[in-house]
C-alpha cells in the first residue's frame, strides 16, 4: 500500500491527447496512439500520466469544453480504449490523473441545454442567469455574458461563450460532479487535475468589476478567484468523492491568481482540500500593462525570486507542484532559456535541473523532455487556438497594428505548446500519417525522440537522469531547501538537506563562463557529481576556483 502523500515522490508527465500521437490517420491524436507510445514514457521513468480532456466535447477550446463528462469524444477513441490505456498504463506501474473540467461545461451540455430551455426549467439555476450583463471580460476577449435570445437573459461564460459557468451555489450542481468524479475512480483513474477549480466560488451577486476610465471592461477576476465559499467546496468535495475512497490518488488544482498563503491553505494535508495547486505567478511575471500577449523582458533573478519565495512559504506546511511549461503556455526553453541551437540542448537540461530538484512535484510537459522549441506562426491563419484568434479579432477590430498583435502572439500564444509531439524526422514528425490539426515545427528534422532516446548526451537522457534520481535519493523528495546567492544575476544555486545527505545544486543562465563564488563550494572539495548537464559543465582549477560553463548545471551530493 502506497503512503498517502506517494505523490512526493513522483513526476509526472502531462499529455495533450490532441497533439500526442495519431494512430488512424484523421490528423488529430487519439488514445490509441498514447497506448502505442507507453514505450517511451515508460523508458522515461515517469510515475503519473495527466491526459488532458478526452471527454465528449464540440472541442470549441479543444476539449475544455465537455459535452458529456463520462463518456470521450469519438475523435479521441472510446470509453473501452481508456480502460485499455488505464490498464496498460498499470501494467506499467504508471498511474493515471484525468482532467476535471467543471468551473463550466459546454453549451452542449445536457444540463445546459435543459437550463437554457425555459425560465422555469428545473435545471435554470445549474448556471448563472442574469436579465442585465455585468462588466466582466472573458478570459478569451469580450463581454463574458451571452444573451439567450429565446428566454431574454443573459448567461456568464468567463471563457468561450460556449463555456457557460456552473452555479456551484446550487447543492445539486455539486452533487452531480461528485458523483461523476467517483464514478471515474471506481473506473480506475489515480486523480484528477481540475481546472480553474479557484474560479468556482464567484463573489454573491457578482457585482461589477473596477474599471479604469476609457476601459471597455471591469476587472472581474478579483470577484472570481479563489472566492468566498472557495475551501468549503473543496473540503466538502474532499470528504464526498476522496475521504473513503480505497484508492491512492493525486489531487491538483490549476489556481490563476493563488498567493502563496492562499496555497498554503489549500494544501495544508490538515484541511482536506487539495494535494497540491498550479499557482501562475512565475508564467505571469513577462505579461505587460497590456495583458499577456503584451510581452516584457524577463530575467532570471526575478524568476528565482518568484519561486524560491514559493519554495520558502510552502516549507512546512503545504506542498508546491513544480513546471515550466504546459499546454497553455509557450515553449519553456523558449521562453526561459534559449533556444539559439547553440545553447537550446544546454538551456533545456539547465531549466529541467533546477526545476527537478525543488522541493515539489515536477510536471514534464509532452516534448519538453526533448527540449521542444515555440513554433514560428507566419500570419494569424496559422494559428488554431480560440484564445489567440478571437484576441486578434478583437485588437483588429480596435485598429491595433496587427504584426505587433502577432509578436506577442508567436511569444506566448498557447500553440506554441501544442504542435504536434516530434517523434521522428519524417513528415509531420511522425504524429500522424495523415494531414495534422497543427502544423508540426520545422525544427523536427533536427529535434525529436528517436534522435534523443539512445543518446546519452541528449536532453531526453538528462530527464531520464533527473527522474530517476528523483527516484533514488530521497533528499529530491523530502529534503528541506536552502537558496543561496540570491543576489547572483546570472547563477541560480541552492541545497538539499534531509537525514544527513546533502544536494548542492548550480546552475548558469548566461552563455559566458561564470565563476561559481568560492563560498559556495566550501566543504564540498570532495563531494560527488550526482549529476552535471555535460561532462565540462564545471571546470576545477587545482587551487580550487570553479567555473560553470554557458547555460550548464552541476548537481554535488555529499554526506
Ligand atoms: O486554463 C485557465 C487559465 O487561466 C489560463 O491558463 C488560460 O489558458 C488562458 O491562457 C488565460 O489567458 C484552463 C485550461 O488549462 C485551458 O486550456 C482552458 O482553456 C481554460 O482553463 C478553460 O477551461
Amino acid at each position: 500500500d502506497l503512503p498517502r502523500d506517494w505523490w512526493k515522490s513522483v513526476v509526472v508527465y502531462q499529455i495533450y491527447p490532441r497533439s500526442f500521437q495519431d494512430s488512424d490517420g484523421d490528423g488529430v491524436g487519439d488514445l490509441r496512439g498514447i497506448i502505442g507510445r507507453l514505450d517511451h514514457l515508460q523508458h522515461l521513468g515517469v510515475d503519473v500520466l495527466w491526459l488532458s480532456p478526452v471527454y465528449r466535447s464540440p472541442m470549441d477550446d479543444n476539449g475544455y469544453d465537455i459535452s458529456d463528462y463520462q463518456d470521450v469524444d469519438p475523435v479521441f477513441g472510446t470509453l473501452a480504449d481508456l480502460d485499455e490505456l488505464i490498464a496498460a498504463a498499470h501494467e506499467r506501474g504508471i498511474r493515471l490523473v484525468m482532467d476535471l473540467v467543471v468551473n463550466h461545461t459546454s453549451d452542449e451540455h445536457a444540463w445546459f441545454v435543459e437550463s437554457r430551455a425555459s425560465l422555469d426549467s428545473d435545471k435554470r439555476d445549474w448556471y448563472l442567469w442574469r436579465d442585465e450583463p455585468n462588466n466582466w471580460e472573458s478570459f478569451f476577449s469580450g463581454s463574458a455574458w451571452e444573451l439567450d435570445e429565446a428566454t431574454g437573459q443573459y448567461y456568464l461564460h468567463l471563457f468561450s461563450r460556449k463555456q457557460p459557468d456552473l452555479n456551484w451555489e446550487n447543492p445539486q450542481v455539486r452533487q452531480a460532479v461528485h458523483a461523476m468524479m467517483r464514478w471515474w475512480l471506481d473506473r480506475g483513474v489515480d486523480g484528477f487535475r481540475m481546472d480553474v477549480i479557484n474560479l468556482i466560488s464567484k463573489t454573491p451577486g457578482l457585482p461589477d468589476g473596477e474599471q479604469a476610465p476609457g476601459a471597455a471592461f471591469g476587472n472581474g477576476f478579483p470577484l472570481v478567484a479563489c472566492g468566498p465559499r472557495l475551501e468549503e467546496f473543496l473540503q466538502e468535495m474532499h470528504r464526498e468523492v476522496f475521504a473513503d475512497h480505497p484508492h491512492a490518488y493525486l489531487t491538483v488544482g490549476e489556481m490563476p491568481g493563488v498567493t502563496v498563503e492562499q496555497a498554503r491553505r489549500y494544501t495544508d494535508p490538515a484541511n482536506g482540500e487539495v494535494d497540491m495547486v498550479f499557482q501562475f505567478e512565475h508564467v505571469d511575471l513577462d505579461g505587460g500593462p497590456g495583458g499577456k500577449f503584451d510581452v516584457q523582458p524577463l530575467d532570471m533573478p526575478r524568476l528565482r525570486e518568484s519561486l524560491m519565495r514559493w519554495q520558502v512559504g510552502l516549507a512546512e506546511t503545504g506542498w508546491n507542484s513544480l513546471y515550466w511549461d504546459n499546454h497553455d503556455q509557450p515553449r519553456a526553453v523558449s521562453r526561459f532559456g534559449d533556444d539559439d541551437p547553440v545553447w537550446r540542448e544546454r538551456s533545456a537540461k539547465t531549466l529541467a535541473t533546477v526545476l527537478h530538484l525543488l522541493r515539489g512535484t515536477p510536471y514534464v510537459y509532452q516534448g519538453e523532455e526533448l527540449g521542444m522549441t515555440n513554433s514560428h506562426f507566419a500570419t494569424i491563419a496559422d494559428f488554431r487556438d480560440i484564445e489567440s484568434l478571437n484576441y486578434f479579432e478583437a485588437r483588429q477590430h480596435g485598429h491595433a497594428d496587427p504584426e505587433a498583435l502577432l509578436e506577442g502572439l508567436r511569444d506566448k500564444g498557447r500553440d506554441n505548446a501544442r504542435t504536434p509531439m516530434q517523434w521522428d524526422d519524417s513528415p509531420h514528425a511522425g504524429f500522424t500519417t495523415g494531414t495534422p490539426w497543427i502544423e508540426a515545427n520545422p525544427d523536427h528534422t533536427e529535434i525529436n525522440a528517436a534522435a534523443q532516446v539512445e543518446d546519452p548526451t541528449s536532453v531526453f537522457t538528462h530527464y531520464q537522469r533527473l527522474i530517476a534520481l528523483r527516484h533514488a535519493d530521497p533528499v529530491v523528495a523530502h529534503g528541506s531547501i536552502q537558496p543561496l546567492a540570491m543576489d547572483h544575476p546570472d547563477l541560480w544555486a541552492y541545497s538539499r538537506s534531509y537525514d544527513g545527505a546533502q544536494l548542492l545544486v548550480l546552475s548558469s543562465f548566461t552563455r559566458a563562463p561564470l565563476p561559481v563564488p568560492d563560498e559556495l563550494l566550501e566543504g564540498w572539495g570532495d563531494a560527488e557529481a550526482v549529476l552535471t548537464t555535460s561532462d565540462e559543465a564545471l571546470v576545477r582549477s587545482p587551487d580550487g576556483a570553479a567555473t560553470l560553463a554557458g547555460w550548464e548545471s552541476v548537481v554535488l551530493r555529499r554526506v
